[in-house]
């Protein structure tokens, strides 16, 4: 790879939009945070620190000592779900939503601060009697009910770190989780609602309980009503241990790096690793990040995150975020098609949702989906709009724009990892001129750049690799168990820089456009090529809803560009005419090194569980390759319809 050459930089984007005049008057955050944080990126933090409430205030921001182990504000002291709950009340919202809940078969519950201080009380105190101590570890397999808040909540009360498993892992996945972690106690529930149907979850417990000796009680809410098996020994009703503890729980203060959670992300291969977060530095990037990128007014605002909680998108915008700020917010446990294609749509008129977070997956699903759709139901609640999770494709962030946000709601486009804890590069909503497609700018306090292959920062115009450059307060402080991991993975591409994994570009301007994936860039003729750029050139096509494009082992140009394409609904498959149509307009778009060899349509695309495209599978495919690990998959099924379009196509 050469240098300043090492990811094409292709796309030219003129769009632009400038914050609503209203919403940049009264922002939260304004444009004076960036120099303020450019001149004193300490100072400026340990002013953000003071929006949380210690009971030992910190005087040290940041120790960098040890790199890369840092530790921010060590000499605080704080606890974590008392900054989420009891202070709101304290300040006399006691009577605030803090949820409102809406489970797939329609039922709902509102639950006010007050009534989630008792539930988190009740919580800790029902954890205390099962032996649960501070230090300890307590693993998390829930669907999405308020109980798996009110769970981390009561785990972080008494300073036991929560290791959320996502509720669709297998039991091996759980197990090996569970192993990791050491935990000696299980939440889970029966089961959850998903598709129209109840879904079981405790079998897959049960199984994973029976490889884990160490675990001493598996705590079950009652959901669903399903039959479970039962094991007396180990197994108590949440409604029975929880329900009759004393609604009264003193909260202890933990030091600041106290171990608040693991979460473990799959990675590519070998072994999950256990990223770790400690309290004080994550709750005031959780929470700041919150206040500035989503404009949140805790009086007014009702806020949504669509992500699961098993996933850090859920720990940080629908736990820890949202609740340090006093939010209101929605939960949502189901599907968007469930009972019909407009549930989501339904929701924010329901609730008169005004902020919201979504994914592009699930972005592009409702552009396949049809325009019609959000058409039908009142969405002018809305005031934000916000993407995580994959690069946004531009022609995906105009449909946002128009057919969610009524050309009205500035997009915020968040960059940001499990790893990094909270969000890192984004606009600020009345702030920032948004450009289609492009997350942008590093948040005040976040120092991010891309360099080449020699850890040189690129030119304007250039591509390369993401890294940080300056320790943030959210970051992982270490892989669980395994410091030398966290070194290799992280810490040794780049000298001194902590190294994402992902491509990006600077634009002419100095804005930065995440590239995805450096594993997934294709070699072309000698041209780095990314996959971003090209599908996003695809989705740019009017009858392209969603794409997924490889780099395939070719004899004459190294790698030569296959597509996936999914058409949109109103889009008719017209076979050859179309393919063409298709390579042509990439041509014209990206220039003709970029023009696919070969385009597929198809009905669905691999996707990991948080909704993330599985190129490397995709790669598989497009070689003719016995199919690599598809135990991360959505669904499976989507392989096997995948590879019998193959044929027809080469
Ligand atoms: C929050 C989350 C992290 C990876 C990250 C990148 C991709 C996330 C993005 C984005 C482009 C964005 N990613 N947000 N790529 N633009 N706005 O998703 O965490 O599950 O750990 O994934 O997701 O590739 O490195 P996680």
């Amino acid at each position: 790879m050469s240098g300043n050459e090492s990811l094409a930089n292709l796309l030219r984007e003129e769009r632009r939009f400038a914050p609503p005049a209203e919403l940049a008057a009264a922002a939260n955050v304004k444009e004076e945070a960036y120099d303020r944080a450019k001149e004193d990126r300490l100072a400026f933090w340990a002013e953000q620190a003071r929006r949380l409430s210690w009971s030992t205030e910190p005087t040290e921001t940041l120790d960098w000592s040890n790199p890369p182990f840092a530790k921010w504000f060590a000499d605080g002291r704080l606890n974590v779900a008392y900054n989420c709950v009891d202070r709101h009340v304290e300040a006399g919202h006691g009577d605030r939503v803090a949820i409102h809940f809406e489970g797939e078969p329609g039922d709902t519950r509102t639950v006010t601060y007050a009534q989630l201080k008792d539930e988190v009380s009740q919580a800790a105190n029902a954890l205390t009697e099962l032996g649960v101590q501070a230090g300890d570890r307590v693993a998390i397999y829930l669907p999405m009910i308020p109980e798996a808040v009110t769970a981390m909540l009561a785990c972080a009360r008494i300073g036991a770190a929560h290791s959320v498993v996502f509720g669709g892992f297998s039991a091996d996945a759980v197990a090996s989780r569970i192993q990791d972690a050491d935990a000696h106690v299980v939440i889970t529930a029966d089961g959850g609602y998903r598709r129209g149907a109840p879904s079981a979850l405790k079998p897959a417990i049960d199984e994973a309980v029976a490889k884990c000796p160490q675990v001493e009680h598996v705590l079950v809410v009652r959901r669903t009503g399903q039959d479970v098996a039962w094991d007396d020994t180990k197994d108590v009703w949440w409604h029975e241990a929880v329900g009759r503890q004393s609604t009264d729980h003193t909260p202890q203060a933990f030091d600041a790096e106290h171990p608040l959670f693991i979460l473990y992300t799959s990675g590519t291969t070998g072994k999950p690793k256990g990223i770790l977060h400690t309290s004080g530095g994550y709750l005031t990037q959780a929470s700041y990040t919150h206040h500035a990128v989503f404009d949140l007014k805790p009086e007014s605002d009702v806020f949504w995150c669509t992500a699961d909680i098993g996933w850090v998108t859920g720990h940080s915008y629908i736990v820890y975020g949202p609740l340090s700020n006093g939010a209101t917010q929605v939960i949502y446990e189901g599907t968007p098609d469930t009972p019909h294609q407009g549930r989501f749509w339904e929701i924010v008129q329901k609730y008169g949702v005004t902020l919201l977070y979504t994914a592009p997956t699930a972005i592009r699903t409702f552009m396949k989906w049809g325009d019609d759709i959000p058409a039908g139901f009142d969405l002018s609640s809305l005031r934000v709009l916000g993407s995580v999770g994959e690069p946004i494709n531009p022609e995906a962030w105009m449909w946002y724009r128009e057919h969610i946000g009524g050309n009205r709601c500035p997009i915020v486009d968040t960059w940001w990892q499990t790893e990094t804890g909270a969000m890192m590069i984004s606009p600020l909503p009345g702030v920032t001129h948004t450009k289609p497609g492009s997350a942008q700018t590093p948040l005040p306090g976040i120092a991010a750049t891309v360099v080449d292959d020699e850890a040189n920062e690129v030119a304007n115009g250039s591509g390369g690799y993401l890294v940080l450059t300056e320790p943030w307060p959210s970051m992982l402080r270490t892989i669980w168990g395994d410091d030398q991991r966290f070194i290799d993975t992280y810490w040794s591409r780049f000298p001194e820089r902590y190294f994402a994994g992902d491509g990006a570009k600077k634009d002419d301007d100095g804005d930065i456009w995440l590239l995805g994936r450096v594993d997934d860039v294709m070699l072309v003729s000698g041209h780095n090529i990314s996959t971003t750029e090209v599908e996003s050139a695809l989705v740019s096509h009017p009858k392209v809803a969603e794409s997924a494009v490889v780099g395939a082992a070719d004899a004459t140009t190294g790698q030569a560009i296959v597509a996936f394409v999914i058409l949109r609904g109103s889009a008719k498959d017209e076979g050859e005419a179309l393919i063409k149509e298709l390579r042509d307009h990439v041509g014209k778009t990206l220039g003709p090194i970029a023009k696919p060899k070969r385009v597929l349509t198809v009905a669905e695309l691999p996707k990991t569980r948080s909704g993330k495209i599985m190129r490397r599978l995709l790669r598989d495919v497009a070689e003719n390759r016995q199919l690599g690990d598809v135990t991360t998959l959505t669904d499976s099924t989507v392989m096997d319809l995948i590879q019998s379009k193959l044929p027809a196509a080469s």
